[in-house]
């Protein structure tokens, strides 16, 4: 088993990357304010809105908790050896990628990929569905990385995307329903703790992607399309890109699995690989999907046709891959017309410069200099993804440096130094912002202008995802278990 996180890393900070917006629902009931929270109390999806903006209105959720004497732990949920997507909620139940070190079921034994379903109420193992690793190995799907982008769950139908590059719609409620849901339903495995596949799309078969490593992306939606990002990159040598034509970014119909629309506007300038994950938004009164890709450009499409509204580069011109050009890991957070998005590497790259950006997205064509509102260099290189909120903009950076900035201006207030290095990203909530580091720290900091530490838990293991808050409870995964917490439960 590997001892680094390289792969994950990339995967995961693509996923880590996770933002929402923020929709305040209020307490008293008046619901108000809008954007970045989903409302319904679940956290439905990467960011848990579509514009990915890690932000909720959420109140009472617990500030400490100790994992050892279990004080605010309701429940522990064993996963494989190597989690990194974010765990989402909806209908009752938690979902979280990871692999197969776990197993539990021996008829599937071996290294795969794993996607695990629990009861949100009790940690109760609902079901599951895994996946052989592909033969290359770990050119396109390395060894003992498992399903490593979060799914994204829309009714009773959950969307993700496998370690073998394969896009799943699957029945939340499995076959506990008693139904077999269609079009598919020759699965060969149907027992309780199976999953009931709905549709699947292949996209190494069906549009020629050869993912770098891994398949990572995580779904987002808007009306009747699902919006992923193929992976597609360069083969082993790092230098031949084994698919100049494939796809960046991919289309699906919801409903059928079908393809819609494609691009490929990198072409054959990927400088590694594609992981960053999509996201959607109304901007500028166009409904736009914005996808960061692998030549470092951030791109946003027309949701519907996907034709190319504009694109964004977010490396200075005389920089040099991969000494001082970067890659685009983190996922771009949509917000009030804006889109905000930090550049970075591969974590077996290590600590580097980087850059933060607020952009324009009302603009049109090449908007690197037009749609340019702010720039951000005191960042390092980074995989996390923003929240915003109340003006002030989070944003982590691998070297392990937390910042706020004033969202309007990109003007540093304070930056806090994690020690470790940072994979995930921050969510706001409820007055502060937690974020998790590779020592397994959780550190919460009240959110505001003036810097302040509140509180600090040590997890057991290396936290490379983001954590992700539920009707009153937060989820956490470290890289071999999901944690359930909550203010008043388990041994005070
Ligand atoms: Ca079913
Ligand atoms: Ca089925």
């Amino acid at each position: 088993m590997r001892s680094h996180p390289d792969l994950a890393s990339r995967f995961l900070r693509a996923q880590l990357a996770l933002a929402l917006l923020f929709i305040l629902a209020v307490g008293n009931g008046s619901a108000r304010v809008t954007a970045s929270d989903p409302g319904s109390g679940d956290w439905p999806m990467w960011g848990g809105t579509p514009d990915r903006n890690m932000v909720s209105n959420m109140k009472g959720l617990p500030l400490e908790w100790d994992i050892k004497t279990k004080k605010n732990v309701k429940w522990v949920a064993e996963l494989g050896s190597q989690s990194y997507g974010n765990p989402v909620v909806s209908g009752g139940i938690v979902f979280v990628g990871t692999n197969n070190e776990g197993t539990r079921d021996p008829k599937q034994g071996g290294d795969r990929g794993v996607l695990m379903a629990f009861k949100e109420s009790t940690g109760e193992f609902m079901w599951q569905q895994t996946h052989e690793k592909l033969a290359a190995g770990r050119a396109n799907d390395w060894p003992y990385q498992g399903v490593a982008a979060s799914p994204l769950v829309e009714g009773t139908h959950l969307f993700y995307t496998s370690n073998r590059g394969v896009v799943w719609c699957l029945d939340i409620n499995g076959f506990r329903d008693g139904k077999n849901d269609g079009p598919v339903t020759d699965e060969k495995l149907t027992g309780q703790f199976d999953a009931d596949v709905i549709w699947s799309f292949d996209m190494m078969e069906e549009v020629g992607s050869y993912p770098h490593n891994m398949s990572n992306s995580s779904p987002v939606i808007l009306g009747d399309l699902v919006f992923v990002s193929t992976s597609n990159g360069q083969d082993e040598s790092h230098v031949h890109i084994p698919s100049p034509k494939a796809p960046a970014i991919i289309a699906l119909n919801k409903n059928t699995g079908k393809l819609v629309w494609e691009d490929n506007s990198v072409e054959d300038r990927i400088l590694h690989g594609q992981w960053s994950t999509p996201s959607v938004g109304k901007i500028g009164g166009v409904d736009q999907v914005v996808s960061a890709q692998g030549d470092g450009w951030v791109r946003g499409y027309e949701a519907a046709t996907g034709k190319k509204l504009w694109e964004f580069d977010t490396n200075p011109k005389d920089s040099v891959w991969p000494k001082t050009r970067n890659e685009l890991i983190a996922t771009p957070v949509i917000y009030e017309d804006k889109v905000f998005i930090g550049n970075g590497q591969d974590p077996e790259h290590g600590e580097g410069v980087g850059h933060f950006y607020c952009i324009d997205a009302t603009k049109r064509g090449d908007i690197t200099q037009s749609g340019k509102v702010w720039q951000f260099d005191k960042i390092r290189r980074s995989i996390s993804t923003a929240s915003i909120a109340d003006g002030l903009l989070y944003i982590a950076d691998f070297s392990g440096f937390l910042h706020c900035l004033d969202v309007k201006s990109g003007q540093e207030y304070w930056s806090h130094d994690m020690f470790a290095a940072v994979w995930g990203s921050t969510l706001v909530v409820d007055g502060r912002v937690y974020l998790g580091d590779e020592d397994g720290d959780i550190t919460v900091l009240q959110a505001g202008k003036v810097k302040k530490v509140l509180a600090e838990m040590n997890m057991g293991s290396a936290v490379y995802a983001t954590p992700v808050p539920a009707h009153g409870a937060l989820f956490i995964n470290n890289r071999n278990q999901l944690f359930a917490l909550a203010a008043n439960a388990g041994t005070k």
